[in-house]
């Protein structure tokens, strides 16, 4: 049996097919981590975390045999990928298999911000329309310029998405890309040009902050910012500051910057639609990525190989 660290929970399926392979070690079980990392960690060949949690140095460090972690999530920003591919160590994601999924859930968040749903929602049960009559009218969100801030696999499946609602289409990344979209290498520009930017970057230090106050205010007025990325990419503070002053008109936010908390003045604004980052959040793409997840951990111990490495550890395959 190989030992495999268990940082977060596992779906009744992944441990079924886990469990005749591997002797989990369940760190939310662990009354002293550290202590137990002390006694263990060198018996520790494999790792399976989350995109939340990640895993830490420290416990990285203390596991000497270490080969493989394998992330339940596409984003890997809690993981040190590059000390790991240093010292040998695999890390795997779960691309493409939640791509349809996010882009179902900044759409949700586009819609419901345009639609003012939450507004109406609201209206219908506390009885006012029967009292009061019903509502202002909302906005439409077909016809409008939207900027995709980082045009990777989900990117892609938004932009995908979106096709019945007849949009133009921008885009930023780093480099550009063979698409029938509009590339900005200046993310400002974008901004000013679009009524709604959609971010879905990978977080970490590359995008700390992307989205700053510049260009925040360029989107503007009657601009829309969804978040579907990471907290860490968008400045928090900058955005609530926005929102309040009407600098910027409404944003839809599936991830925080130190989520699970959310700034009583965020949760307080009637312009935000807020979701506890549930952007792959279904029981069918979560089974999909546990199935994958598990995979990876499977297929290493029986062949060597794995299924769907992080970049930065291509040479390590
Ligand atoms: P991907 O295929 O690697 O695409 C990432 C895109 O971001 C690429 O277009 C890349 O541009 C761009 N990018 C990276 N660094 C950038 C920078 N500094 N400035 C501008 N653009 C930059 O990744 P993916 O599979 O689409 O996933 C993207 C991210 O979505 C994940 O890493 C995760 O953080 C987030 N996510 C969130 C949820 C949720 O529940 N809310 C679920 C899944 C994923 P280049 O191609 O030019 O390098
Ligand atoms: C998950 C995500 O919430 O894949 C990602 O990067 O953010 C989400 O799909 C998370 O990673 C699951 O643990």
């Amino acid at each position: 049996m190989k030992h495999l660290f268990i940082v977060g929970g596992i779906t009744g399926s992944m441990q079924e097919q886990l469990n005749g392979t591997f002797r989990s070690h369940f760190l939310k079980e662990m009354s002293d981590p550290a202590a137990w990392l002390a006694d263990n960690g060198d018996s520790i060949e494999y790792v399976l975390t989350n995109g939340h949690d990640g895993l830490r140095p420290e416990y990285m460090a203390a596991m000497s045999n270490l080969k493989l972690i394998s992330n339940y999530g596409v984003g890997y920003d809690a993981i040190d990928a590059e000390l790991a591919a240093q010292r040998g160590i695999l890390v795997t994601h779960t691309p493409n298999v939640l791509n349809a999924e996010v882009a179902t859930t900044a759409l949700l968040l586009m819609l419901a911000c345009y639609r003012e749903l939450l507004a109406n929602d609201a209206h219908v049960r506390s009885g006012k329309w029967e009292t009061e009559g019903g509502t202002p009218l909302s906005h439409s969100a077909d016809n409008r310029t939207i900027g995709i801030v980082g045009l990777g696999r989900i990117g892609q499946a938004i932009a995908d998405k979106l096709a019945p609602f007849n949009p133009r289409i921008l885009y930023h990344s780093r480099s550009a890309k063979d698409v029938p979209y509009e590339y900005f290498a200046d993310l400002t520009a974008m901004a000013a040009e679009a009524d709604v930017l959609i971010c879905i970057t990978p977080g970490g230090a590359g995008t700390h902050h992307l989205i700053n106050q510049e260009v925040i205010e360029a989107l503007g007025p009657q601009g829309l910012l969804i978040n579907v990325a990471r907290g860490s990419v968008v400045d928090e503070a900058a955005m609530i500051d926005a929102l309040e002053s009407g600098k910027l008109g409404g944003a839809g936010l599936d991830v925080f910057e130190h989520e699970p908390r959310v700034p009583e003045r965020l949760r307080a604004l009637p312009n935000v639609v807020l979701t506890p980052h549930i952007g792959s959040g279904t029981v069918e793409t979560r089974a999909a990525m546990g199935q994958l997840t598990v995979d990876n951990l499977l297929q290493h111990v029986a062949e060597g190989s794995v299924i769907s490495p992080v970049p930065e550890c291509a040479d390590l395959i």
